[in-house]
């Protein structure tokens, strides 16, 4: 066998095929080279740098998975070795690439009219139109079939009122994808930046995701033609649908995190003396590293498994949920570990751990919350389900 690694115990690299590695090592290149050295400003002053989304374009990141309207159709594993590597940059970036490719641009993709693909997913896939996804709202989060949102048919067009709370890009996105109740179920509407009676503000003083922009979206009396509904999107088990995808590509962005952490603690503790010794020279340390290398490692192995599932029209949403709940989980245990090894250092921007610690709190909680993951599981372990 090829010779231990620390950086890839378990030789899971071998499990790869050529071309996931060639993307995964682009990817690895790109947040290394281009991003890393700029990120601790990024979040410390509250920005995404304003390149990234061309620049993510540019290397096919965006609607990576999809097929046609000017996506690459890479493979789910491939997708998810890219969000691996954007996360082990920041949360940031591959929250930027999963709210574009797997929220805004799938509902398009899977949902729209041959027209709305046509005007949107080619500049959505080059990053020149960026688009954002609306689904939670101030009073309905987990549970989003209480939204207040809704949409009425009135002289020919859609008139939609209400706002979304919490929204990823919001007020950077050329479009948003809005979800609001009709008396008919809920529907999906692609609404354009300028739509009169559409504005956004931003959130500000974020301790969490701080390399991301998150607005609230206000829609006041807001006047949409006929075509803007997405025809395919007639109940929540649309929207649904397309959180499915964008937790997908976060059970991979995860272990990028986690695996940031590892390496930083990893290096820290070989070069950190303490009584006369490196600290990974003392056992409780090697305890932690073991355990974040386990941590790692198993977690990364479950992303490849579901992957190769989904490649093979094999996955389900509840096994989504279980890679979620357990990855982004397994993440923050590392992070936490982690930050006890850089001790005192481990508190600031020079190194990325209690960066990738704070934004894991929102990972936890967007896209379906540890609690929420842990009863679709329990679900459909049981039988019964336990939400209301
Ligand atoms: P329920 O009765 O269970 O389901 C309604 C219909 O939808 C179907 N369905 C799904 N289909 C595909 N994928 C899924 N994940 C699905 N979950 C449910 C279901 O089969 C059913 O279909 P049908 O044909 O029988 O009608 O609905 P419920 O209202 O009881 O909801 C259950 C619950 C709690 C699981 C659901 O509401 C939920 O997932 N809540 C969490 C909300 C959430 O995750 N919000 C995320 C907002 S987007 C975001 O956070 C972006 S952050 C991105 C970033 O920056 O990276
Ligand atoms: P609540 O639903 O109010 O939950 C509060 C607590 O109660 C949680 O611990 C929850 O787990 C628990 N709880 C709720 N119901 C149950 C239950 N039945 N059983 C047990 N416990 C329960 N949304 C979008 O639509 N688009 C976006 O782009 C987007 N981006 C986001 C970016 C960031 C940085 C953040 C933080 C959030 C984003 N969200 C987005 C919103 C996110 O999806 C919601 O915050 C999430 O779904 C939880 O909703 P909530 O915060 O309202 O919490």
């Amino acid at each position: 066998p090829p010779p231990l690694n620390a950086h890839d115990f378990l030789n899971i690299d071998a499990s790869l095929s050529d071309e996931e590695r060639l993307i995964r090592d682009t990817v690895r290149g790109f947040v290394r080279r281009d991003l890393l050295h700029r990120l601790p400003d990024a979040y410390d002053n509250a920005y995404l740098p304003d390149d990234f989304p061309r620049a993510a374009g540019e290397l096919g990141l965006l609607g990576m998975h999809l097929q046609g309207y000017g996506c690459p159709g890479t493979s789910a594993v491939a997708y998810g070795l890219a969000c691996l590597e954007l996360e082990a940059g920041d949360s940031g970036l591959r929250s930027f690439v999963s709210v574009q490719g797997s929220l805004a641009m799938f509902a398009i993709w899977r949902y729209g009219s041959e027209e709305q693909k046509q005007t949107w997913l080619p500049a959505m896939a080059e990053g020149k139109a960026i688009g954002c996804f609306g689904l939670t709202e101030p009073d309905a989060g987990s549970d989003p079939s209480g939204m207040r949102t809704t949409a009425r048919f009135e002289d020919g067009q859609w008139v939609l009122n209400g706002s979304k709370m919490w929204i990823t890009n919001g007020s950077k996105a050329h479009v948003a994808v809005v979800w609001a109740k009709t008396p008919d179920g809920i529907r999906g509407f692609v609404v354009p930046r300028h739509t009169p009676g559409f504005s956004t503000r931003d959130i500000k003083h974020k301790m969490s995701l701080r390399a991301s922009t998150t607005s609230e979206l206000v829609f006041e009396d807001c006047r949409l033609p006929t075509s803007a509904a997405l025809p395919q999107a007639t109940t929540l088990r649309a929207p649904l649908s397309c959180l499915t995808e964008a937790r997908y590509g976060i059970i991979w962005g995860a272990v990028g995190a986690a695996r940031a952490c590892y390496e930083a603690a990893l290096d820290y503790s070989t070069t950190r003396t303490q009584f006369g010794r490196p600290i990974a020279g003392f056992q409780l340390t090697q305890r932690k590293l073991v355990e974040m290398l386990t941590e790692v490692n198993t977690s990364l192995m479950l992303a490849l498994h579901l992957g190769r599932l989904k490649d093979a029209g094999q996955l389900h949403p509840q096994q989504v949920s279980f890679g979620k709940l357990h990855n982004v989980q397994s993440a923050l245990d590392v992070a936490r570990s982690a930050r006890t090894i850089l001790a005192a250092n481990g508190i600031t921007l020079e190194y990325p751990v209690m960066r990738h610690m704070a934004n894991l709190e929102s990972v936890l909680t967007y896209e379906g919350t540890g609690e929420i993951h842990t009863l679709i599981v329990g679900h459909a372990i049981t039988g019964v389900a336990a939400f209301h």
